[in-house]
């Protein structure tokens, strides 16, 4: 309750901001885009975990105005990106409220018209969770976002509930292979073979795959050796501030 009574403030106090984590492409090294993260830090407190306060965020059902901040945010920055002749992708993370209980794609297409970001620059990532807690309501929201251009990705694949014959059905550009899955994917074999799997189902189903959390050079090579397109973890950077991520790329201001 006091954590959600501090939530509740965030967003007039200006206390949170999105951290940019890069997303490289296995074969070449090159970073082709990132995923936006939310952060929050109290201006009288330590920086508060996203998993703790996003859960909160998400029963109080602050998600919703907090969600519509980071859609904003996240397109402005895009739209720097583009300023500067950068050919970058940003993931956006969407939580079950803002799919079931608003209204996504016009909240997208305001903020598209207002920052003239071409939504193909957009990835919107969600969750096996969210979008197996009513398949039918999820898949009329993906279903115009595909229509409207935005890229579409499926966030901590292999940890939910699901079955495969979702895939089928849902406008999937992407699947992302869980952090959990490739932690120890060089010396646990049946993480590996999970890993290998999720590869083996997003290339026959010609979806892109990403894998979380590579940390090691080793972990990198063997997920490329396996037919993995590409990966974001801190090997290839940490979550970092928007400015430091274009100085990075070549392009302050
Ligand atoms: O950034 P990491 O540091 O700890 O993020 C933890 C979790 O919070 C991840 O599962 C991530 O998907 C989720 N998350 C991060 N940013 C956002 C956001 O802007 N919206 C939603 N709904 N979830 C987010
Ligand atoms: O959306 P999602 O669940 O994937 O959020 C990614 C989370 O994983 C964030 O909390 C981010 O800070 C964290 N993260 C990103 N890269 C790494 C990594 O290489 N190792 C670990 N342990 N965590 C990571
Ligand atoms: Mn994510
Ligand atoms: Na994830």
């Amino acid at each position: 309750l006091v954590l959600h009574n501090r939530l509740r403030q965030a967003l007039g106090r200006d206390e949170l901001s999105l951290a940019y984590q890069p997303q490289v492409n296995l074969r070449s090294g090159r970073i082709f885009g990132a995923e936006a993260l939310l952060r929050w830090t109290p201006r009288d407190g330590e920086p508060v975990s996203p998993a703790r306060f996003i859960p909160v965020a998400e029963e109080s059902g602050l998600i919703l105005p907090i969600g519509e901040w980071v859609i904003q945010e996240a397109f402005r920055e895009a739209r720097r990106w583009r300023d500067a002749g950068l050919q970058l992708q940003l993931g956006i993370n969407v939580s079950g409220l803002q799919i079931y209980r608003s209204d996504l794609v016009a909240t997208l297409a305001a903020v598209q018209r207002d920052t003239g970001v071409p939504p193909g620059m957009i990835e919107i990532e969600l969750t096996e969770s969210t979008l197996m807690q009513d398949v039918h309501a999820a898949r009329e929201v993906l279903d115009a976002l595909k229509r409207a251009g935005y890229g579409l990705a499926i966030d901590d694949f292999g940890t939910g509930y699901s079955s495969l014959a979702y895939l089928k059905r849902f406008p999937l550009n992407k699947l992302k292979i869980d952090r959990s899955f490739v932690t120890d994917v060089c010396t646990n074999a049946e993480d590996r073979a999970i890993a290998c799997a999720i590869i083996q189902i997003a290339r026959s189903l010609n979806r892109r795959v990403i894998a979380e959390g590579v940390e090691t050079a080793e972990q990198a090579a063997l997920l490329r050796r396996h037919g993995c397109h590409e990966g974001q973890g801190y090997l290839f950077g940490r979550p970092m501030a928007a400015q430091e991520l274009r100085e990075r790329l070549g392009t302050p201001a």
